[in-house]
């Protein structure tokens, strides 16, 4: 493949032949999915673009902070707090995980159960086709379930990732739990120091917070945006927006959402949908989709349905609450953010009641008509709560469909009928209520 790129992947030791492949299949399924929707806001153009260069322009731009002295930070989890690696005049970037890639390599040393995330990222590893995993100096792991626990310890046993870095994880939401995490984040703040040879200050640490916090409010706006009728923006490509904060300048990225929410601000006033009024109203949630695992959302959007909203770590459960901005010293600071990141309601908690009224409240909110559930396969802790999901849900009268698949496109013809199925179900309904 010719590109204007390809010494630089070359000198990133990328597997060249691998990485042709990938990034032809990626952009013919960006072209069928993203680019084939219709009456799309003029300002997903930008996301269009970050999209098109996300192995190029964005590889360069790192390449170049690095030459400037700052480092590079990847992550798999929202745990990991952004606000720190700011406050050392870092660059986060969430690592590729979200297509299956050299599947066989991968279950050399995992097993065949694992969820396709886990899978990913060991895939792109072995198959030196992740350019970010090429460039950064720091991988954070985070101990969250158990499947990504014991792939960190292979990836240290085997030597996969080389740069890795472990962050304990507690299990429950009590008063040690919360030191654990507080420690944690301790421990993380100094090995930044330690990495970067910056000391983390107040000022650092304050404006941290605020380019992070800025970032999620543009998000919860573009979220809210989401409640009118007809939609003005599709819920694949709000999943994008969400997709690239993870990889994006915070900054940039957030004028870019900014400008998207004014142009679908102007959109409502006038009207104007992405589809037709009345489009039936769906909450995806569950597990984090990464890209390009733009399979169910496809799937719903094409079957006479819009979704309108996430709640996932790719969508509100990753940016529905901020840090404090109040505090002066880097204690309350760093206590602010410990604050912050510890309501975050993934599944990996027990018990986890917040999430089960998160989903409830945004069903409301949306004005949903319905949820799916999204369970990557193998995945125990969404998969053991979909069933309380549907539980508490079905009992106030909100209908949800759940679930299982991976990453293969194997499934989608079944997936789209028991989409359409619960479409006609939510339709009858309505019917049967207004008649
Ligand atoms: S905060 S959801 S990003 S851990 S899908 S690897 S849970 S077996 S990704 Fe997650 Fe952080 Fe939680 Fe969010 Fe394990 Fe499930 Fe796989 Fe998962």
């Amino acid at each position: 493949m010719e590109s204007k790129y390809r010494p630089m992947w070359e000198k990133l030791a990328l597997n060249l032949e691998a990485h042709d492949g990938l990034l032809n299949v990626l952009g013919n399924v960006y072209q069928d999915i993203y680019l084939g929707q219709k009456n799309r806001p003029e300002g997903m153009k930008y996301f269009d673009f970050v999209m098109s260069e996300v192995h190029g322009l964005r590889i360069q731009e790192l390449l170049d902070a690095q030459q400037q002295g700052r480092k590079i930070i990847g992550s798999f989890c929202v745990f990991v707090p952004e606000e720190l690696v700011l406050a050392v005049d870092g660059v986060m970037v969430g690592l590729c995980a979200g297509a299956d890639v050299a599947t066989e390599k991968a279950e050399e040393f995992l097993p065949r159960n694992t969820c396709a995330l886990i899978k990913g990222f060991f895939g792109f590893a072995l198959a030196d086709v992740c350019p970010y995993l090429a460039t950064v100096d720091l991988v954070v792991g985070e101990n969250t379930c158990d499947g990504k626990k014991k792939a960190y310890e292979i990836c240290r046993r085997e030597n996969i990732i080389e740069n890795l870095y472990i962050m304990d994880m507690p299990q429950m939401k009590s008063e040690a739990g919360l030191a654990l995490f507080r420690s944690e984040y301790v421990k993380f703040a100094k090995e930044l120091e330690k990495l970067t040879g910056k000391t983390i200050t107040p000022a650092s640490l304050q404006r941290g917070i605020q380019v992070v916090n800025n970032k999620r409010q543009a998000l919860q706006r573009l979220a809210a945006l989401r409640s009118a009728d007809p939609a003005p923006i599709s819920g694949l490509d709000a999943l994008l927006i969400n997709q690239v904060s993870f990889y994006d300048d915070p900054i940039r990225f957030t004028s870019a959402v900014n400008q998207v929410c004014d142009e679908i601000e102007n959109r409502i006033q006038a009207g104007i949908g992405v589809f037709p009024k009345d489009r039936r109203r769906i909450i995806l949630s569950g597990c984090p989709m990464a890209v390009p695992n733009w399979k169910v959302p496809m799937v719903v959007e094409s079957s006479s349905a819009v979704i309108v909203g996430e709640e996932s770590c790719v969508g509100e459960r990753g940016f529905r609450s901020q840090v404090d901005e109040s505090g002066r010293t880097l204690d309350q600071m760093l206590e602010h953010i410990t604050q912050r990141y510890f309501q975050i309601d993934c599944a990996v908690f027990t018990p986890n009641p917040s999430r089960l009224e998160h989903i409830k409240s945004m069903t409301a909110r949306t004005k949903a008509d319905g949820v799916i559930h999204y369970n990557i396969q193998f995945c125990s802790p969404y998969q053991i709560e979909s069933g309380w999901v549907e539980k508490e849900l079905e009992s106030v009268k909100i209908p949800v469909l759940r679930i299982d698949t991976d990453y293969s496109m194997d499934d989608v013809e079944q997936i789209r009928t028991r989409v359409e199925a619960f479409i006609e179900r939510i339709s009858d309904r309505e019917l049967s209520s207004s008649t």
